[in-house]
């Protein structure tokens, strides 16, 4: 007996069983996998049946999902994954891969028609556009300049998600990832920097990173309002994994006159921001392209478009244009007493948002001054939400300037209480009436009746 045939015979049976343990193991881990994606399926069915106004339990088909190889499966559930974790959530999805937009167009497009409100059938999200010629209601110029309708100095404010082509979503980031992305931008950030309209600096809270800021200048930047909060206390960001590797590759670019700034590694892999005080809005929204133009120009790869969706953000509220573009605006007359009421109604009208000025959700306050945007991010350009900014804003004023001259008697409100007055008045001056009379026939009403009676005889005496 040869020793190959002894020493085959010999560890024939150990491979055999070696083998058969493995698949064995593969199997039943397959088998768990499987238990654990239909239990998590079974949630979000759960969800829908109870959570009217989770966009992504509503959008979400049984039927599709099992449509998809496993590969897509697990990737659709990844991106459904907080709105399973925050079942009260409004959107309860985040893409996590750039083409996911695009490869679940089913799912997403559903979610997104419920979110905006919009019937997709007819309607798709054009190409990227900011150009204001030819746009319609604006000056032929195109410098649309608040003080033509004698608006004062206001804070403008404009700013735009990007996410690179070159890394994942920020839900899908390994720390790798966004180490090296902070790396990758520095690029941009050098040249910013290096230009004298906008110079400045990045400042990052990546442990070791050669700008590192401590946590007493991290909270001095976030009180400023210069950096974003800490994500880690997030519950959507942190169940959807955005929130992830805190505080690795999270910083934030500052020019010189603080009217730029780079969010690095918050929701979007990048959040440019640009604002000023000043009446030109063209100022803040030419500023921001421009800085768009260099990340697209110096990142390989650029930033990531969906064909159907415009540009891509984590959360796909904001995708479109990824744009808002927003003023803080006096109107105490439309706001007296404190009331956003009337202010959201006029607003609504021109398709403004209208809210407290320090961020969403927040009371208005007795100084009259609102954050007013445009509503809309989808199917429309970029140029037109500045349109829409600089028109809603004209008009607003004018419902503005009518109350001041008017006074609350002018006002629609006022006029719905000047009918309840007189209503209420002319009630009170009947029932009054009604009152001196029965008086008087009370009194007198001998001669009341002779004299009714007397009527009644002459007139039938003429007859
Ligand atoms: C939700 O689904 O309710 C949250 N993820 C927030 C949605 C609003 N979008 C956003 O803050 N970017």
């Amino acid at each position: 007996m040869s020793p190959i045939y002894r020493y085959a015979t010999a560890f024939c049976p150990v491979l055999i069983t070696a083998g058969c343990l493995i698949l064995s193991h593969r199997w039943r881990h397959r088998r768990r996998r499987e238990g654990i994606a239909a239990a998590i399926v079974a949630k979000i069915l759960d969800i829908k049946a109870t959570q009217p106004n989770n966009c992504m339990a509503q959008a979400f088909e049984q039927s599709y999902y099992d449509s998809l190889p496993k590969d897509k499966r697990k990737r659709l559930l990844a991106c459904c994954s907080s709105g399973i974790a925050n079942p009260e959530s409004c959107m309860g999805c985040y893409a996590m891969k750039p083409e996911d937009y695009d490869d679940f167009y089913p799912f997403f497009i559903k979610a997104l028609s419920q979110y905006h409100k919009i019937d997709f059938t007819d309607k798709k999200h054009g190409v990227s556009n900011w150009s204001l010629a030819g746009v319609e209601g604006i000056p032929e110029s195109g410098i649309l300049d608040l003080s033509d309708f004698d608006l004062p100095v206001v804070s403008m404010r404009v700013r735009a998600g990007r996410n690179l082509n070159k890394y994942p979503l920020p839900g899908a980031m390994k720390k790798r990832d966004r180490v090296d992305m902070e790396k990758d931008m520095r690029n941009v950030f050098d040249e910013l920097i290096a230009n004298p309209a906008y110079g400045g600096k990045y400042v990052s809270i990546t442990p070791g990173h050669e700008c590192f800021i401590d946590r007493a200048e991290y909270k001095e930047y976030v009180d400023a309002h210069i950096i974003f909060k800490d994500m880690s206390t997030d519950p959507f960001l942190v169940s959807a994994g955005i929130a992830g590797d805190w505080p690795h590759g999270r910083g934030c670019y500052v020019s010189e006159d603080k009217e730029v700034i780079i969010w690095l590694g918050e929701e979007d892999h990048l959040r440019i921001i640009c604002m000023k005080r000043g009446t030109v809005l063209n100022e803040v929204f030419d500023r921001l392209k421009t800085v768009v133009d260099a990340v697209e120009r110096i990142i390989d790869g650029g930033c990531a478009i969906s064909g159907n969706f415009g540009v891509v953000t984590s959360c796909p509220t904001n995708s479109g244009t990824a744009m808002r573009a927003s003023l803080h605006m006096p109107i105490p007359n439309l706001t007296a007493g404190g009331s956003d009421a009337k202010a959201n109604e006029i607003g609504r009208l021109l398709g403004l948002s209208v809210r407290g000025v320090d961020g969403e959700h927040t009371p208005i306050g007795h100084t009259g001054i609102v954050d007013i945007s445009p509503s809309a991010r989808f199917c429309i350009s970029e140029a037109e939400i500045m349109a829409a900014l600089y028109k809603g804003v004209r008009l607003l004023k004018k419902e503005e300037d009518e109350r001041a001259r008017d006074g609350p008697e002018g006002s629609p409100e006022a006029l719905e209480v000047g009918v309840h007055t007189v209503v209420a008045s002319s009630v009170g001056m009947g029932l009054a009436m009604v009152s001196i009379t029965a008086a008087g026939v009370m009194v007198g009403k001998w001669t009341f009746a002779t004299a009714l009676f007397g009527c009644f005889e002459s007139k039938f005496a003429a007859k």
